[in-house]
């Protein structure tokens, strides 16, 4: 039978979230709003809109701020971009997508960053992949299980086919709300809700770990 897993970018293939802390920060400082390491976490997997109003933590801009904000922001994450190779995929990540991909199972990415594509491709994984989703491929944001469920669509697979593999609670939350096999990657507190749990990451996974009868 057909299998397929799913993978979230950032958390679980790389760690941009250093990229993205370092890119708020700047913003932050030159708007004079604090922002910490630690509100950075928040952010994870959190859709940019959403991260920015977290970081604004209540103050009000008009529409127009908003938007030039965001677009700031996203220039300066886009010039850090540029500094990702290879050598930033996390451990056990090649091995993991390799041996997946020659025994024959699907792979998918399901990435809330408009960013994904420039990522993948920087880390020379593109081709290993099925199908692709990013932050332009649908309305609704994880929690919302509807990314997961358009890369399964591009599979060609049904949700109870696909293991998604995921760092955020939204995400897990999403593959859950979407009837995939959830796959939770790091503490149990912030993936405590997956059906299982990878706490080192993909480097102690085997594939043969993941099996469905
Ligand atoms: P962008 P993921 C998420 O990636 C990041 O974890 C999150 O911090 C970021 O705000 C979001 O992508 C949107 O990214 O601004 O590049 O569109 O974990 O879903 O791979
Ligand atoms: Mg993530």
């Amino acid at each position: 039978m057909e299998l397929g897993f799913i993978f979230d970018l950032d958390g679980v293939i790389t760690d941009t979230a250093e990229y993205h802390y370092q890119a708020w920060k700047q913003l932050a400082d030159e708007e004079n709003i604090p922002f910490t390491r630690q509100d950075n976490e928040a952010l994870r997997g959190v859709p940019r809109r959403r991260s920015l109003e977290l970081l604004l933590k209540g103050r009000v801009f008009p529409e127009d701020k908003l938007v030039e904000m965001e677009t700031r922001k996203n220039n300066y994450y886009q010039a850090l971009l540029e500094n990702i190779t290879p050598g930033d995929l996390l451990p056990g990540v090649l091995p993991f997508l390799t041996e997946a991909k020659v025994t024959g199972i699907r792979l998918g990415l399901g990435s809330a960053s408009k960013n994904a594509m420039t990522v993948i491709r920087r880390l020379g994984i593109e081709p290993l992949f099925d199908a692709i989703g990013d932050g332009y491929c649908v309305v609704n944001h994880k929690p919302a299980p509807d990314l997961f469920i358009w890369v399964a669509g591009r599979l060609g697979l049904w949700p109870t086919r696909c293991f998604v593999f995921e760092d955020a609670e939204a995400g897990v939350d999403a593959a859950i709300a979407g009837g995939f096999h959830a796959i939770g990657i790091g503490p149990d507190e912030r993936v405590g809700r997956a059906h299982y749990i990878l706490p080192e990451g993909l480097k102690t996974a085997h594939i043969h770990d993941f099996r469905i009868t």
